[in-house]
C-alpha cells in the first residue's frame, strides 16, 4: 500500500492539494527539469492524486519538490485533471498557507521555484498572501477567431505563467447559474483559437462588469481540463493586468480588483521590467483538510479515473 500525505486548502473557492510526502523521485535539478520527468514517467501519480475517486476535475495538485535555487523555500510542480500547469496563482497562495500551517514558514517574503521561474510570495500578518508572478506580456491584441456556432470573437492573447485568451466583448452574463453555457462557449473558443495557430492557449477568460462595490471586473476562467476556476485565477488576473498595462489603462502601482464567477476576489498591481509586466496578486486561502491518500494496486481505480 502506497501512502501520500496531503493537505487541502481553497483559495477563493478554488481547491489546492499540496503533496507533502510520498511523491516520486524526480532526480533533482531545476523544477523545469523535474517537471519533464514527472510528465514522462509519473502521469499515473498525477491522476491518482487529483482525479476521481480521490479528487475531482476542479482540484489543482501541488507537488513539493527540492528547488535548484537554494534561495527558495520550496520548489513546486502544479498539475490538474489533464496535465501540468506552468504557474498557478491560487495554488501558490494555497501552498504558502499550507507551509505556514505546517510551521515551515512565518510571515514575510518567500521565494518559490516553479517550472516557469521563481515567484516571490509574501505571507502577511493578517494571513493574506501576495504573489509576485513571473514576468508576463500581451502577445496579441484583438485577435479575431471564427468560432463555429458563435461567430466572430475577438480577444487578446497573453502569457503570465500560462497562456490565456482574454475576451472582453461577448453577450454572456457572468453569473453562476450560467456556468454550463459559459463552459460550453469558452471551450469552443479555446478550440477555435488553438486551431488558428496562436501559442497553445490553455485557459480562456471571459470578462464582465464587477458585481460588488470596489470591484473592477468579474471573470469566468475555463481551465485546460474543462473545469472552471472558482477563484479569479492568479495567472489569469496577471494576464488581464498585462493587457491593461499594454493598453495604458492601468498604471504601475495602481490596483485592479478582479472578482471570480463566485464573487471571490484577488487584488492585483504591477511593475514594469523592460517590456515585461510583473504582476502581483493578493488573496487568501484556508486549509480545510489533512489526509493520507492510500494507493492499493489491487484497486482497479488506484491511479484515478482518466
Ligand atoms: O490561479 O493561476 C491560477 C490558476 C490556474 C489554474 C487554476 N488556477
Amino acid at each position: 500500500m502506497k501512502r501520500i500525505q496531503i493537505i487541502d486548502s481553497h483559495t477563493g473557492g478554488e481547491p489546492t492539494r499540496v503533496v507533502i510526502s510520498g511523491g516520486p523521485d524526480l532526480g533533482g535539478g531545476t523544477v523545469a527539469a523535474q517537471l519533464e520527468v514527472f510528465r514522462r514517467q509519473h502521469d499515473a501519480f498525477r491522476s491518482a492524486v487529483v482525479n476521481e475517486p480521490r479528487g475531482s476535475d476542479v482540484l489543482v495538485g501541488a507537488l513539493l519538490v527540492e528547488p535548484a535555487d537554494k534561495s527558495c523555500v520550496a520548489g513546486v510542480i502544479f498539475f490538474n485533471n489533464v496535465g501540468c500547469l506552468g504557474m498557478c496563482g491560487h495554488g501558490t497562495i494555497g501552498l504558502v498557507v499550507t507551509l505556514a500551517h505546517l510551521g515551515r514558514i512565518r510571515p514575510g517574503a518567500h521565494r518559490i521555484e516553479s517550472c516557469v521561474g521563481v515567484v516571490t510570495a509574501t505571507l502577511h500578518a493578517d494571513g493574506s498572501v501576495s504573489v509576485e508572478n513571473v514576468p508576463g506580456w500581451r502577445q496579441a491584441k484583438a485577435a479575431t477567431v471564427d468560432v463555429p456556432g458563435l461567430g466572430k470573437i475577438s480577444g487578446d492573447v497573453a502569457w503570465s505563467g500560462n497562456w490565456f485568451y482574454l475576451v472582453g466583448e461577448h453577450p454572456w452574463a457572468l453569473d453562476l447559474k450560467n456556468v454550463e453555457q459559459l463552459t460550453d462557449v469558452s471551450w469552443r473558443i479555446r478550440q477555435a483559437v488553438n486551431a488558428q495557430g496562436f501559442p497553445e492557449v490553455d485557459h480562456v477568460e471571459l470578462f464582465g462588469p464587477a458585481q460588488s462595490p470596489g470591484g473592477h471586473s468579474r471573470n469566468f476562467v475555463l481551465c485546460p481540463g474543462k473545469a472552471y476556476d472558482r477563484s479569479p485565477c492568479g495567472t489569469g488576473t496577471s494576464a488581464k493586468i498585462a493587457c491593461l498595462a499594454a493598453d495604458g489603462k492601468l498604471r504601475e502601482g495602481e490596483t485592479w480588483v478582479q472578482e471570480s464567477i463566485l464573487g471571490s476576489r484577488f487584488t492585483g498591481t504591477y511593475r514594469r521590467d523592460g517590456e515585461k509586466i510583473i504582476a502581483t496578486i493578493i488573496g487568501t486561502a484556508f486549509v480545510n483538510s489533512e489526509a493520507t491518500l492510500l494507493l492499493d494496486e489491487k484497486d482497479p481505480f488506484c491511479w484515478g479515473i482518466r
